[in-house]
């Protein structure tokens, strides 16, 4: 998936007041050593100068034996789709589904595969992330017993340096690694541990599903290409196309007869209320297959290119307004682009729960809803007996990170993005059953502020108690609307907000929801706090308990932000 130009890299600036009020460390005080006249990320970046006199990634790559030698790159096409258990013939592993059978969700992804040698390998740090304060870049250290607290600072040399000594040092699960192993990565904004390769050959993988990059022979990423998968009338194979302009062309394709099977996964089924659907009930069996692209596309350095030539016509189509459709069919996402979440981003002192590890978000609207899209490894409400599993999107309404709860992971929310969070939409399953979809709300005030419809945008909390067990009087609160009369929710209540309604796939890896924005609240003047036009910064989150993987402790995660997403 390529980068949306909405992106800003991943760090916060002005937020750090915001976090010395819940650090009760007694941390040095960053704010106050003004050392560097020019800005520090700048100064580590001119420490990596390539013979032109830039800063250079490939020259920090360089200086850390990391630069990738006898690099080969493999990109595989793979088809997915879901099929009714009643439509799978046979016992056996084989794709041998009924001609009739109705494949459901067709998708398409690719796996690159890449080797290299280095001396040394980079192995991504995901418990903790580093921020500006000022002139300093703080790091962030995620434990289970303190949240987020700082536990160190990224010196001018780029280098780790521990601001924490003494027993709660042993929490932080980064701090276990040796500081000099610690290296950050100023050009992408990384925190690596860095270990000798010892000769091995070094092999990461990613996928990248729909809209995926397609260039052209000069190279240049085809921006105008729209995706389509499609069965032939036979319904011997499936197809990907690529259309651009009028020219309909030919990208991957899976022969359906005797197909070569990646994966194949039974469905799971949660029990479902009004507000969430699923096709098939999620009695299906998923099967991923590996295909090949089409004589039109090959694969070099810079990934997929179409060979034949292709105009680019500058008058095309008008761009669409993306109408959802919440079905569980999620092709009409498939041209949306989104932003993509590593795979296996795993905190260690959580636990590592694919049901809850997100790859992908989106958004969208029209004149009246918004659109939220999600994508996990597993799948999304999937608990045990006993377990439960929340779903949020958080909303930066004024793009104010002073406004809303700050973005760390105090107060047992397990998050940690560069949003002031103002309000959410949300859903909830309990014990593998769909309970409700939901709003959040953190502003000035509480329950009856909320309930009056007076709530007003303005620095909150995620829980109503504080750290020390003092009740707050500015916390998030939860309702839902029904039948126009507004009513605060709580954790395990059932009944579905109205105006949000959602739809899993039949193997629930994704999520479409639909939230009508009348059902945000409204200021004293009566006004929405969402409205078209407006820009918001916006992310998703996922918490669920993993009793079904047979651990007490919980999974999360969090996508990037989109950042000033616009209305439409
Ligand atoms: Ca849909
Ligand atoms: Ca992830």
């Amino acid at each position: 998936m390529y980068k949306n130009s909405h992106l800003k890299p991943f760090f916060i600036i002005g937020l750090c007041h915001l976090l010395f009020q819940v650090n009760s460390f007694g941390q040095p005080k960053w704010s106050e050593s003004k050392i560097f006249e020019k800005k520090l990320i700048s100064v580590i970046q001119s420490r990596y100068i390539d013979t032109r006199g830039v800063p250079s990634h490939d020259q920090f790559l360089k200086k850390n034996g990391l630069f990738p030698l006898n690099k080969k790159t493999e990109l595989i096409p793979y088809f997915k789709v879901s099929v009714s258990i009643d439509d799978v013939l046979g016992r056996d592993q084989n794709f041998n589904s009924r001609k009739s059978a109705k494949l459901l969700n067709p998708e398409f992804f690719v796996e690159t595969t890449t080797t290299h040698n280095s001396p040394f390998v980079s192995l991504p740090i995901w418990d903790g992330r580093v921020y500006e304060d000022k002139d300093s870049l703080i790091v962030g250290g995620y434990s289970a017993k303190f949240n987020e607290r700082p536990v160190g600072l990224i010196d001018s040399y780029g280098n780790f340096a521990k601001s924490l000594s003494g027993p709660k040092m042993k929490e932080f699960s980064i701090l276990q690694i040796p500081s000099e192993q610690i290296i950050f990565d100023p050009f992408e904004w990384r925190l690596f541990r860095l270990d000798p390769s010892n000769g091995k050959t070094i092999k990461n993988s990613s996928k990248s599903f729909l809209p995926v990059a397609i260039f052209d022979k000069q190279g240049n990423c085809i921006k105008n290409i729209e995706f389509n998968i499609e069965q032939n009338t036979a319904n011997s194979a499936l197809i990907l196309y690529g259309i651009i302009g009028d020219k309909k062309v030919e990208i991957a394709k899976c022969n359906l007869t005797n197909p070569l099977i990646a994966e194949r996964l039974t469905g799971y089924q949660p029990a479902l209320i009004e507000g969430c659907i699923q096709p098939a009930h999620g009695k299906v069996i998923t099967f991923t297959l590996e295909g090949q692209y089409s004589e039109n596309i090959s694969v070099n350095e810079a990934g997929l290119c179409l060979n034949c030539n292709v105009s680019e016509s500058t008058t095309g189509k008008a761009p669409k307004f993306n109408r959802v459709k919440i079905d569980g069919d999620f092709s009409d996402w498939q041209n949306i682009v989104g932003v993509s979440d590593p795979e296996g981003d795993y905190l260690n002192y959580l636990f590592k729960n694919p049901d809850t590890d997100l790859l992908e978000f989106k958004v969208t609207n029209d004149e009246k809803y918004l659109y939220i899209y999600s994508r996990v490894a597993g799948a999304h409400g999937r608990t045990g007996k006993n377990g439960r599993y929340y779903w949020y999107a958080y909303i930066d309404v004024d793009a104010n990170p002073f406004t809303g709860y700050p973005p760390t992971r105090d107060d047992n929310c397990y998050y940690g993005i560069s949003t002031g969070d103002d309000a959410e939409v949300q859903f909830e399953f309990v014990g593998n059953k769909f309970v409700k979809t939901f709003f959040g709300f953190a502003g000035a005030g509480a329950e009856k502020e909320a309930l009056d419809g007076s709530l007003k945008l303005g620095s909150s909390y995620y829980s109503s108690k504080a750290m020390d067990g003092s009740k707050r009087d500015r916390y998030k609160i939860e309702y839902v609307n029904r039948e126009n009369i507004r009513h605060i929710t709580h954790d395990n209540t059932e009944g579905t907000s109205k105006d949000i309604v959602m739809a899993l796939s039949p193997d629930g890896s994704e999520v479409e929801v639909r939230v009508e924005m009348a059902g945000f609240l409204k200021d004293k003047s009566g006004k929405s706090i969402m409205f078209r036009g407006r820009k918001i910064d916006i992310a998703v989150g996922t918490e669920g308990s993993s009793d079904h993987l047979g651990s007490d402790k919980w999974g999360a995660d969090s996508s990037p932000v989109i950042y000033s997403y616009k209305v439409k």
